[in-house]
């Protein structure tokens, strides 16, 4: 019999460290980067170690298409199970019939939704992108805007909350085959019981895209999209704290058999089985008891540090928060986005800059910064935390508009490296 070389065991045992040093580097930076800075980054979240275990696996190296017990390529048992237990959990969690928890991201769960309702050409009414939406909804340089009719409405002007009196009037007007609600910049309360009365109103199925407030919904810190929305998507990561991957949920039976075949072979191929391990994972975590004291404590996080920054005099696009999501207007300082996102870098802290209604259609030009604080309460850190960060932020954006960030940087640094040493990331 060949004896297996050298080379062959050292393909199989050989560290990152030692095959390839120069992504083994980069790696240890971004692990010393998520320890180091303050992620405010609203659509990212920190994973358990368990949920990181599985994205490792050797589970990555299964090929397999279809659904459990019913696959193209044999050795798929131990697949089975974890593909299984996700379905389950995710119905359990969310209260749902039906769970595809195959695909790969929350836009190729729009996608098949998509595929699976419309024809070309038909018509979708959603949120405006400034006002929240999400790229996948209708964007015109997105597939969904490219392939089908794409209409908008808006929060009105004032309250910079959903006006649902004029969604209404739009959707008798075009009468969409598509309803959408959700997004990724929206930070007040949806009101799903209201759409999907003027969904049903003018004959249009009604889909929630609940990815970032997935984590609050299975939390009970945000209403449930069900028994309103006739199908519901998400991602696993965000709120609901997995590996990155999409889901859809539904109680319709008839569709469902469809959806699955919209999923695979529609828009997906193969799956990615340890990605699924993950997803039951994080889906379990979503189920215990400690998961709805999180979720509760995410949004109480998120009310402490927008009130903060009002006292400070800092303007909050509708005024405060009832998720894990704070819009800031930076006009209110002179400052754009992308300058408040500079210089919060700078500070060790990791944010983005975002369009607030009815801002400029340029991003460079933007003047809006979205804070989401899921990450930093999954460090431990409460109330008063966040109001130490609120004032942090509050002190550089008023030293930035008074021509003196130099100065105060250093100080936002230090106080940053003191909450991110007390609530350490992957301790050992
Ligand atoms: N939609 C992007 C965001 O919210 O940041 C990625 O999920």
């Amino acid at each position: 019999m060949t004896q297996q070389n050298e080379q062959t065991k050292a393909y199989f045992n050989a560290s990152v460290h030692e095959r390839d040093p120069l992504v083994a580097e980069a790696l240890d930076n971004e692990r010393k980067r998520q320890q180091d800075q303050i992620e405010l980054i609203a659509s990212e979240n920190i994973v358990s170690r368990a949920v990181l275990d599985a994205l490792g696996h050797e589970m990555t190296n299964k090929t397999l298409e279809g659904y459990p017990g019913n696959r193209f390529h044999g050795g798929g048992q131990f697949v089975d199970v974890v593909e299984q237990a996700a379905i389950d959990r995710a119905k359990e969690l969310f209260g749902c019939g039906y769970a595809n928890v195959q695909p790969h991201s929350g836009t190729q769960a729009n996608l098949a939704v998509f595929f699976l309702l419309l024809k070309p050409g038909e018509k979708v009414l959603s949120l405006d992108l400034a006002a929240g939406g999400h790229l996948s909804h209708g964007m015109k340089s997105n597939l969904s805007g490219r392939w089908f009719e794409s209409h908008s409405y808006n929060v009105d002007p004032d309250t910079e909350v959903i006006d649902y009196d004029n969604l209404e009037r739009i959707a008798e007007e075009v009468r969409p085959k598509l309803l959408i609600t959700g997004g990724s910049a929206y930070p007040r309360q949806l009101d799903f019981e209201r759409m999907g009365k003027i969904a049903k109103k003018v004959g249009a199925w009604f889909l929630v895209d609940m990815a970032h407030i997935a984590g609050l919904v299975a939390g009970g810190a945000h209403p449930s999209p069900f028994p309103h929305a006739d199908i519901v998507t998400c991602t696993t990561t965000k709120t609901l704290r997995g590996p990155r991957g999409g889901l859809i949920l539904t109680n319709n039976e008839e569709w469902f058999k469809k959806l699955q075949a919209a999923v695979f072979p529609g828009v997906q191929g193969s799956l990615h089985s340890n990605v699924l391990a993950a997803k039951a994972i994080c889906l379990g975590e979503a189920l215990r008891p400690d998961f709805k004291v999180y979720a509760q404590q995410v949004t109480a996080n998120a009310r402490v540090l927008a009130q903060t920054l009002i006292e400070r005099g800092i303007r909050i696009v509708s005024g405060g928060t009832d998720t894990h999501i704070v819009l800031v207007d930076l006009s209110s300082k002179g400052l754009i986005g992308k300058q408040a996102e500079t210089l919060l870098e700078r500070a060790n802290i990791t944010a983005n800059k975002n369009a607030i209604p009815n801002d400029s259609p340029r991003p460079p030009e933007w003047v809006g910064m979205r804070l989401g604080v899921s990450a930093a309460t999954t460090r431990g850190m409460k109330e008063e935390e966040l109001r130490t960060l609120g004032n942090i932020i509050a002190d550089l954006i008023e030293a930035e508009a008074a021509g003196k960030a130099d100065d105060a940087v250093p100080g936002a640094k230090a106080k940053v490296a003191e909450l991110t040493k007390a609530f350490p990331v992957y301790a050992s």
